[in-house]
C-alpha cells in the first residue's frame, strides 16, 4: 500500500493508463475519481460544483482532488473506492458482461485476479485477463440447466399438492366409514356380550336341570312325579322360548314409549305391564298337572339339590333370562308369576334405557352356546381394536404437519430412499423413520424416527423450517447419544439421498434432494453478488 501523495502520483498515471486498456468507458471519461465505485454510489462521486467529496458517513469534506489519490482521508474510507489505501474500504467490480462485484478494497492490487474483467489489479503486479465473457456462458448455461430442474419441480410439485388433496379427501371418507364401522361393532359387541351372558345362565341352568334329573334317576326316587318334572321342564323350556319372541315382538312397542318416560319407575311398570300380558299363557301349567304343592314335593324330596342356589335377580349384571330363570325355579310355579318375580330385577334400570335387545334367529343360537357367543365377542373386540387403530392413524396422519396449508408432503410420506454410503446402506422414508444397515448384514440400525421439521441447532428451525427436518430418539450409542439425523432438504428433479455423514458419533447428516423444496420456474438469479 502506498500511504504519500509523492509516491501514489506514479501510482496514479500507471491507474489511469491501465484504466484505459481495461475500461475504455471509464477512462475515455477521465473520472478516475469513480474507479471502483458501485453504480448506485455513483452520484456521490460526482464533482457537483463545489469541488468538495463529503465522506460518505458525512464525517467531512475533502477535495475532489483527493478521491482515489491512494491516501486515506475519510474515515469510512469512502475517498479511495479504487484503491487499498483504507483498512475496511469497498471496491467494485464492473465485470461488464458479467456479474458486478464487490470487494473488500485489500485486495485490490494484491496480485490475485479478482475480477473476471482483471480491474482490481491495475498496478501491473500481476497481468488479468478478461474471463467474463466465458464466465457469462457457463453461468448461462448453469442457469439454463438449472431452469429445467426448476420446471420439472414446479410440475411434481403441482402433482403433490394435487395428490395431497385427494389423499385428504379420501382420508374423510375413509375416517366416516371407520366411524360407522366401530359403531356397528360397538352396538355388536354390546349384543355379544348380552348373548354370553344369556348363554352362560343357560348352561348354567342346564348343567344344574342335568345334575339334578341325573341324580333323581340314580336314585329311582319318585319316578311319576319325575316324569312330571321333566315334562314340566319341557314345557318350561318352550315357555322360556316363546317368552324370547315376546320380548323381541315387544321390542317395537318399547320404542313408542318416549325418552324419559323409558326411565321412570312408570315406565318401567309399563313395560313390565306389556311383558305381562305378552307372556299371559295360563296354559303352560297345564300340561304340568302337578300342583305346586306336588313339585315343592318333589324338590323337598330332594335333600337339598336346589336348582338355583343364588338370587341373580338383585345383581344388574345378570341378564333377564338367568332372572327369569331363578324365579321360575324359585317359586316353583308357572312362568307368567316367574315374570311377576322379575319385577325387582336390578337389570331392568340397566336394560331399559338401552331399549331391550332383541335377538336375531341367528344370535338366538348364540345365546344357548356360551363358548359360541365368547369367540364371536373376541373376534368382534379383535375388529373393534383394528378400526380403532385405523381412527388413530387417521388422526395422527391429518395432525402431522406435512409442510403448511398445501400439505404438499402427503403424498410422499412413508416412501422410502436409499443409499449405499462407506460400510452402510441408509434408508430415509420420508416424514418416518431413518435406518442404517451394514453391508455385511446384519440387522437395520433405527437412527431415528421424524419428530419435527427444522435443523439440528434451535437457531437453524427458524430460517427456512421446511428445508430441513430431524429424525431422532434412535438406538442409544455406546458411549454416546441416542442416534438422530438431521435430514438437509435441496432442490433437485428427484427425490434422492445425496450423501449422508457422521459428523459427530452417532449424530447424522442426510442431504436430500428435492423436487418440493424448489423456487418457481425461473432461476432467480440477481446480476450481482457480494464476495
Ligand atoms: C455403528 C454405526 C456407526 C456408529 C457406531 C457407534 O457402527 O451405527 O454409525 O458410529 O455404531 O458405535
Amino acid at each position: 500500500m502506498l500511504t504519500t501523495r509523492s509516491l501514489f502520483a506514479t501510482a496514479s498515471l500507471t491507474a489511469v493508463q491501465l484504466l484505459s486498456l481495461t475500461s475504455p468507458s471509464t477512462a475515455a471519461s477521465a473520472i478516475d475519481s469513480l474507479y471502483g465505485v458501485s453504480p448506485e454510489q455513483q452520484s456521490s462521486y460526482v464533482d457537483s460544483g463545489s469541488g468538495l467529496f463529503q465522506c460518505l458517513d458525512g464525517s467531512k469534506s475533502i477535495a475532489f482532488s483527493l478521491v482515489n489519490d491512494d491516501y486515506c482521508d475519510c474515515p469510512d474510507g469512502s475517498d479511495e473506492p479504487g484503491t487499498s489505501a483504507c483498512d475496511g474500504g469497498h471496491f467494485y467490480c464492473r465485470n461488464e458482461g458479467h456479474i458486478g462485484v464487490t470487494l473488500s478494497s485489500s485486495r485490490v492490487n494484491d496480485g490475485v485476479c479478482d475480477c473476471c474483467d482483471g480491474s482490481d489489479e491495475w498496478g501491473q503486479i500481476i497481468k488479468c485477463t478478461n474471463s467474463c465473457k466465458e464466465l457469462q456462458a457457463q453461468l448461462k448455461k448453469k442457469q439454463a440447466e438449472e431452469n429445467k430442474v426448476r420446471q420439472k419441480a414446479a410440475k411434481l410439485r403441482e402433482q403433490y399438492v394435487r395428490e395431497a388433496q385427494t389423499i385428504q379427501k379420501q382420508r374423510k371418507v375413509d375416517l366416516a366409514n371407520y366411524e360407522a364401522e366401530l359403531q356397528s361393532l360397538t352396538a355388536r359387541i354390546d349384543v355379544l356380550k348380552n348373548l354370553k351372558e344369556n348363554a352362560d345362565a343357560f348352561e348354567k341352568y342346564n348343567k344344574q336341570v342335568e345334575s339334578e334329573v341325573s341324580e333323581r334317576q340314580s336314585r329311582r326316587e319318585c319316578p311319576s312325579k319325575l316324569s312330571k318334572c321333566e315334562i314340566r321342564e319341557g314345557s318350561l323350556r318352550q315357555r322360556i322360548l316363546d317368552l324370547e319372541q315376546a320380548l323381541h315382538d315387544i321390542q317395537g312397542q318399547l320404542e313408542s314409549i318416549e325418552g324419559d318416560e323409558a326411565q321412570t319407575s312408570e315406565g318401567i311398570v309399563k313395560v313390565l305391564e306389556r311383558v305381562r300380558s305378552a307372556t299371559e299363557a295360563p296354559e303352560v301349567v297345564e300340561e304340568d298337572s302337578s300342583s305346586p304343592e306336588d313339585v315343592a314335593a318333589v324338590d323337598s324330596d330332594d335333600s337339598g339339590a336346589s336348582v338355583a342356589t343364588e338370587d341373580p335377580c338383585s345383581n344388574p349384571e345378570v341378564g333377564f333370562s338367568a332372572c327369569l330363570w331363578h324365579s321360575a325355579s324359585v317359586t316353583k310355579q308357572s312362568l307368567v308369576q316367574a315374570v311377576d318375580g322379575t319385577i325387582n330385577w336390578q337389570g331392568w334400570a340397566k336394560l331399559l334405557p338401552k331399549r331391550l335387545v332383541s335377538f336375531s334367529e341367528d344370535d338366538r343360537d348364540l345365546a344357548r352356546d356360551p363358548s359360541k357367543a365368547q369367540s364371536q365377542l373376541w373376534e368382534v373386540e379383535r375388529k373393534r381394536s383394528e378400526v380403532e387403530n385405523k381412527i388413530k392413524d387417521v388422526h395422527t396422519r391429518n395432525e402431522l404437519d406435512m409442510g403448511g396449508s398445501e400439505r404438499i408432503w402427503e403424498s410422499l410420506y412413508g416412501k422410502c430412499f436409499s443409499i449405499d454410503s462407506h460400510e452402510y446402506t441408509y434408508e430415509l422414508c420420508y416424514l418416518e423413520k431413518v435406518t442404517q444397515k451394514s453391508k455385511n448384514g446384519g440387522s437395520f440400525v433405527n437412527l431415528g424416527k421424524f419428530t419435527r421439521w427444522g435443523g439440528r441447532k434451535p437457531s437453524d428451525t427458524a430460517a427456512g423450517a421446511y428445508s430441513s427436518m430431524m429424525y431422532e430418539n434412535g438406538e442409544t450409542c455406546w458411549n454416546g447419544p441416542a442416534r438422530s439425523v438431521e435430514v438437509k432438504l435441496e432442490c433437485g428433479p428427484d427425490n434422492t439421498i445425496v450423501a449422508v455423514t457422521e459428523p459427530s458419533k452417532c449424530e447424522y447428516e442426510m442431504k436430500v434432494q428435492t423436487p418440493v423444496v424448489c423456487g418457481g420456474g425461473d432461476s432467480g438469479h440477481s446480476d450481482r453478488s457480494e464476495l
